[in-house]
């Protein structure tokens, strides 16, 4: 029998469009050239640095507000999602820049547990060094990396070192959380924005100040993968599905011009975007980096895993993620199975972290009752 013409076509229609699902964003990419990682993971402190000063503004304990005592002038962005109980393929046996480690593809299972909704904002920073009295290891260096194109040309002119391999980061004196382009930068309008040169020393120290912890990158991962084997993204492997964007990354000829298509030359608030998963997580890929838990390896063994936490020592600390100064061309790391690394006292004007925790801290189950309550409350008024 013969098939109408029209059929032929819709069926070749319906491949190539499954198959563009899959693919969309792999067909192109051109791999860093020499293990040359785009400058992702230069923002390393030297081991020969000064170490910080003692945290000595550290309030005592009598002083300190526990987070479950703190208020904030802010509207709260430190709710919680449960991640039930499940296994998921980590990794991928097709790695798209594989001098990073991002295969080979191996199930692992995980415990149900708790994770942040948002990035850690500046507001929710804020509170913990407000009820803490916390220093930040760059407050302590006095420095930080800042990309040069938010750098004032005043700025610029005081600093003679950039990095070799990653001619747009800069030190920046001056610059740190308060700061994050420059020490004549501050945080007017941005407090929603995530948190920026936190180191992960800090952001551990964050993560216990709010009764949570660092989520593992296996976590993270599964998390992204939003129950989906070997996409790119948390909700397919198209990155723009119906020509929206999804997340903050960076569009143009990086590093010198940024078209902010995506509406965000620099970060976007920590609510920003349609969430990335079906459970409502948003910005996990892209905006800032995330810090996880682990320590940096890029050999991984094959075998099925549970709860797997990484080596048990090393240099560098995993992030995962990538930021918004990530495009294809520099730093093709906004895919759930991207990674990079960084000393765990290196900061950055790009990497920041959200918390995980086993257990809903109490505080913060009932904070959610309540804002469940008012919108609720809200609703009911508006349908009178
Ligand atoms: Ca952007
Ligand atoms: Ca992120």
């Amino acid at each position: 029998m013969k098939v109408p013409q029209i059929f032929t076509l819709f069926f070749l229609g319906l491949l190539l469009a499954v198959r563009s699902e899959v693919a969309d964003d792999e067909a192109t990419v051109e791999v860093e050239e020499d293990g040359e990682d785009g400058g992702c993971s230069s923002t390393s402190r030297k081991s020969e640095e000064t170490p910080p000063p003692a945290e000595t503004d550290l309030k005592t304990p009598q002083e300190t507000v526990p987070a479950d005592k703190a208020k904030s002038n802010y509207e709260r962005t430190n709710q919680m999602v449960y991640l039930p109980t499940g296994s998921f393929m980590m990794g991928t046996n097709n790695p798209i820049i594989p001098p990073d480690g991002e295969g080979p593809a191996r199930r692992v299972h995980i415990t149900g547990f708790w994770y942040d909704v948002y990035e850690t904002s500046n507001a929710e920073f804020e509170l913990f060094v407000n009820s803490t009295g916390y220093k930040t290891e760059a407050e302590g260096f006095g420095d930080s990396f800042v990309i040069e194109a938010f750098i004032s040309e005043k700025i610029k002119e005081d600093i003679s070192q950039a990095v070799a391999s990653a001619p747009w980061w800069l030190p920046v004196k001056g610059a740190d959380w308060r700061h994050p382009f420059g020490p004549d930068t501050d945080l007017k309008g941005i407090m929603d924005h995530p948190v920026l040169h936190v180191s992960w020393n800090d952001a551990v120290a964050y993560c216990q100040w709010a009764q949570k912890r660092l989520p593992t990158e296996a976590e993270f991962e599964y998390a992204c993968r939003d129950g989906k084997d070997d996409r790119l993204f948390p909700w397919g492997s198209n990155m723009l599905p119906k020509n929206q964007h999804r997340m903050n990354i960076w569009q143009g000829d990086f590093p010198n011009t940024n078209t902010a298509e995506d509406g965000f030359e620099r970060t976007c608030p920590v609510t920003e975007f349609k969430p990335q998963t079906k459970l409502g997580q948003k910005n996990l890929i892209g905006n800032a980096w995330e810090w996880v838990q682990d320590w940096w390896q890029t050999e991984h063994h094959t075998g099925t895993t549970k709860n797997p936490v990484g080596p048990k020592q090393g240099t560098d600390k995993t992030k995962k993620g990538g930021s918004y100064m990530c495009i294809k061309t520099h730093c093709y790391r906004y895919r759930c199975g991207a990674r990079s690394q960084n000393t765990p006292d290196s900061s950055a004007s790009n990497l920041g972290f959200r918390c995980a925790s086993n257990k809903l801290p109490e505080y913060i189950a009932k904070q959610m009752e309540e804002e469940k309550m008012a919108t609720a409350e809200k609703a009911r008024k508006e349908e009178l």
